[in-house]
């Protein structure tokens, strides 16, 4: 049983952040840890690629030779990835900050940022990628590698999720094929955030009103990291975006008026 305090809730409520470490046992650790790199050594490819393209980035990162490494959807991969998205554990902390026994899969991902020149991630919100009407959406961000600035670990800004929806810079890359959403490197840069360090194991559950990015890769060491982003069944999708396989699948609870699945063909 993992049931928040009361401390912890008043925690989440301020900050719009929390890190919690003790989710999952040592065991289950070290199967997902051991069954991302089988894949992420299986898949390697060009297509992996998906640091952020365009002027602003180059200038974050300082250089033109950044790289982030990413695969969504990992439950697709493997089956250890599907049931690491039934953990009780995971889902009654999340049933207690989102306060709602009603949770819903939006979409997974990986990235792996590589040794010496992973890429940074300006800060953002990530409500421009997929925005809904109670603002229920959460990310569960597990950290696989002890991370912290050195190595790209995550940083926020705590308390900005009380502001709700900030004016977007939107960034169409060099490649053009994507958009990619920030806010403004000068007035909220980096190195002002706050950063959360994590050891393997840790998942950092945040808002995705919140202020969040992550820093350049500078270390010899590889910084990973599996994310699970879910919503609320009471909540409903603004926009008719951001698909992915598998959205929509109840992780807990029931979704009785079947609202927040994205598209009309799943409604039935
Ligand atoms: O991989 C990271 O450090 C950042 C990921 C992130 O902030 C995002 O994808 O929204």
């Amino acid at each position: 049983m993992v049931r928040l305090t009361n401390e912890q809730k008043q925690f989440w409520k301020d900050n719009g952040f929390i890190k919690l470490s003790n989710i999952l046992t040592e065991n289950e650790f070290k199967v997902i840890d051991k069954e991302y790199n089988r894949i992420f050594k299986l898949k390697n490819n060009p297509g992996m690629e998906a640091a952020w393209e365009g002027k602003e980035m180059k200038e974050a990162a300082k250089t033109e030779d950044y790289s982030v490494h990413s695969i969504h959807n990992l439950q697709f991969h493997s089956a250890i990835f599907s049931h690491f998205l039934h953990n009780n554990n995971l889902l009654e902390a999340l049933e207690d900050l989102m306060g709602t026994p009603n949770i819903l899969l939006h979409h997974t991902k990986a990235h792996d940022k590589p040794p010496g020149k992973g890429a940074p991630y300006l800060m953002h919100q990530d409500y421009h990628y997929f925005p809904f009407k109670k603002h229920s959406m959460v990310a569960a961000f597990l950290c696989l590698d002890q991370s912290d600035p050195s190595n790209g670990g995550l940083c926020v800004y705590p308390g900005s999720h009380k502001n709700g929806p900030l004016e977007d810079v939107g960034h169409k890359g060099d490649g053009i094929d994507h958009i990619y959403h920030y806010q403004d490197p000068n007035k909220y840069p980096l190195d002002k955030a706050t950063p959360i360090v994590c050891e393997p194991g840790d998942i950092v559950v945040f808002s995705y009103l919140l202020l969040h990015g992550s820093y350049k890769n500078t270390s010899d060491r590889h910084r990973r990291m599996f994310l699970i982003q879910l919503m609320a069944a009471e909540d409903e999708p603004m926009e008719d975006t951001h698909k992915s396989p598998g959205q929509g699948w109840m992780l807990r609870g029931s979704n009785d008026n079947r609202k927040a699945v994205m598209a009309e063909r799943f409604l039935h």
